[in-house]
């Protein structure tokens, strides 16, 4: 644990060492010893992949990301994708090992990550923390053993790419399930303006500039005035021509045909880059069983504020007809719609609007994990602070009033030692909702609140939630919203050296 192959200095020059993959060449700061993070390639990893174990049985998946179109409602788009959008689903059972071998056909570096997922460190796709980008026309096999149940999600982890077609489910399934139900969808929401408007990096540019309130209006890309009551004003920044569930866009819905009386676990993904999404099915309660892949005790509502990154799963039987399921980007005044069709009935004759959202809109504050993954009562070892800060204007967005640097990316990191059982406050200090998610860990609301890694932290309001640090490694923990984490607002979770 000691030796130079396995700690990095937080200098500049010894994290890029690391980051290069020349270990031995680890550069030790000259001046006060800095504090000393296990890296993702040292013991400490391996051993934790080691503990998990696993049944042996292997899924092997090539992933080819690379320029594509996308046919929205007869608008062809340019843009880039993993074949298909959404991307495969990846489904395994729990304890396999996923192989996925990505190639990358983009004319840019990029990566994967396992959002949610407990895995090995130096599989989880952050260039800069825990490997180097991916580089055009080259590969990277992407091995670990997966953990925990649930509703998974992969997208890049580099620039405003996860704003294209890049991105796609990864279900985990429990070989005990305990819940019972016919049939399964995933249903993946998502934000689009790529090919249509511009692109990602064009709006992370304007936005960055701090001059897209000056040019909206007029060919900007900037949102002035979405907002929401349920996410505390300000609902996004972006204004998006499109909004898809399962990558098509209203005028050219996905239908779900079954009959009724069928019960189905939907498995919902929010996967844009800027956009919750108030989601219910008309004429039809859900009943919502999971927290981004963690069983919760069921709650039964109208309708579901998802924010982005952020996994529900609930159950619904379906009745007889035909019904839209609606997205709403909420704030934003449009919908993603999908269509629902059992037996009899023709389709609905307007899916704008449905008496369910405007009802009983759940929310995680409203959930609560169930025994048997609620984190054993015990007095907290350590506890941080991470403060969201900066501003809409200024584009300025930041973590502890540091705006995360690629080039040194543990400056300002939050420091752990494995088996502490940490107290982590996440306190919103701008004037917009942020959706907070850490990397490799599936912490608990406190209070015994749900598990959960993606979590909406309103303005002025802080989240406490707890977590055991039991996965060493270097993990981002960022706002989910691409554009303020690419500006600045991100961190890492750094294991210290014990
Ligand atoms: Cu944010």
């Amino acid at each position: 644990m000691n030796s130079a192959l396995s700690t990095v200095s937080l200098t500049r020059r010894g994290f890029l060492a690391v980051g290069t993959g020349t270990l031995a060449a680890v550069a030790l700061a000259a001046c006060a010893a800095p504090p000393r993070y296990i890296t993702p390639s040292g013991p400490a990893v391996r051993a934790a992949e080691l503990a998990r174990g696993g049944t042996g049985r292997v899924t092997s998946i090539d992933l080819v990301a690379a320029p594509t179109q996308i046919d929205l409602a007869g608008t062809i788009a340019n843009t880039w994708s993993y074949g298909a959008i959404p991307g495969p689903v990846i489904r395994v059972s729990a304890g396999d090992t996923v192989q996925a071998r990505l190639r990358n056909g983009l004319p840019a570096d990029t990566s994967v990550h396992w959002h949610g997922l407990a895995l090995r460190n130096d599989m989880d796709g952050v260039p800069g923390a825990t490997q180097a980008p991916i580089t055009s026309g080259s590969d990277f096999n992407y091995e670990f053993v997966t953990d925990q149940p649930g509703t998974y999600w992969f997208h890049p982890h580099v620039g405003p790419q996860l704003d294209r077609g890049l991105y796609g489910a990864l279900i985990v399934e429990d070989p005990h399930e305990p819940l019972s139900y016919d049939d399964e969808w995933v249903i993946i929401l998502d934000d689009w303006l790529d090919g249509v408007t511009g692109t990602p990096d064009e709006v992370l540019t304007e936005l960055s500039s701090g001059m897209g309130g000056m040019m909206s209006g007029s060919g900007s890309h900037m949102l002035m005035g979405a907002r929401s009551s349920l996410l505390g004003g300000d609902a996004g920044d972006v204004a998006y021509p499109y909004f898809l569930i399962n990558g098509r866009p209203s005028a050219d819905p996905e239908t779900f045909t079954s009959i009724a009386g069928t019960r189905i676990r939907l498995r919902i993904i929010n996967a844009a880059s800027d956009t919750a999404f108030r989601v219910a099915l008309g004429g039809h309660r859900l009943t919502v069983t999971h927290s981004d892949g963690y069983p919760v005790n069921p709650v039964a509502t109208d309708a579901i504020l998802i924010g982005m990154g952020e996994r529900y799963d609930a159950l619904v039987t379906l009745a007889d007809g035909a019904f839209p399921l609606i997205a709403a980007a909420e704030g934003k005044d449009s919908n993603a719609l999908a269509i629902v069709h059992t037996g009899s009935g023709g389709l609905p004759v307007s899916a704008a609007s449905i008496p369910e959202l405007s009802r009983t809109v759940l929310t995680a504050s409203m959930l609560s994990a169930t025994s048997d993954v609620s984190l054993p009562q015990r007095t907290a070892d350590r506890e941080l602070t991470a403060t969201l800060t900066g501003s809409m204007m200024a584009y300025d967005w930041s973590i502890n009033g540091r705006r995360f640097d690629p080039a040194n990316p543990l400056a300002g990191a939050l420091g752990v030692l494995e088996g502490e059982r940490v107290r982590l406050r996440i306190e919103n200090t701008t004037q917009m909702w942020h959706p907070f998610h850490l990397h490799g860990h599936t912490y608990q609301h406190a209070g015994g609140g749900p598990r959960k890694d993606t979590s909406i932290v309103l303005p002025g309001k802080t989240l406490t939630v707890e977590f055991d640090a039991d996965n060493p490694g270097l993990w981002a923990a960022h706002c989910h919203n691409v554009y303020h984490a690419e500006s600045g607002m991100m961190t890492v979770l750094g294991y210290l050296v014990s």
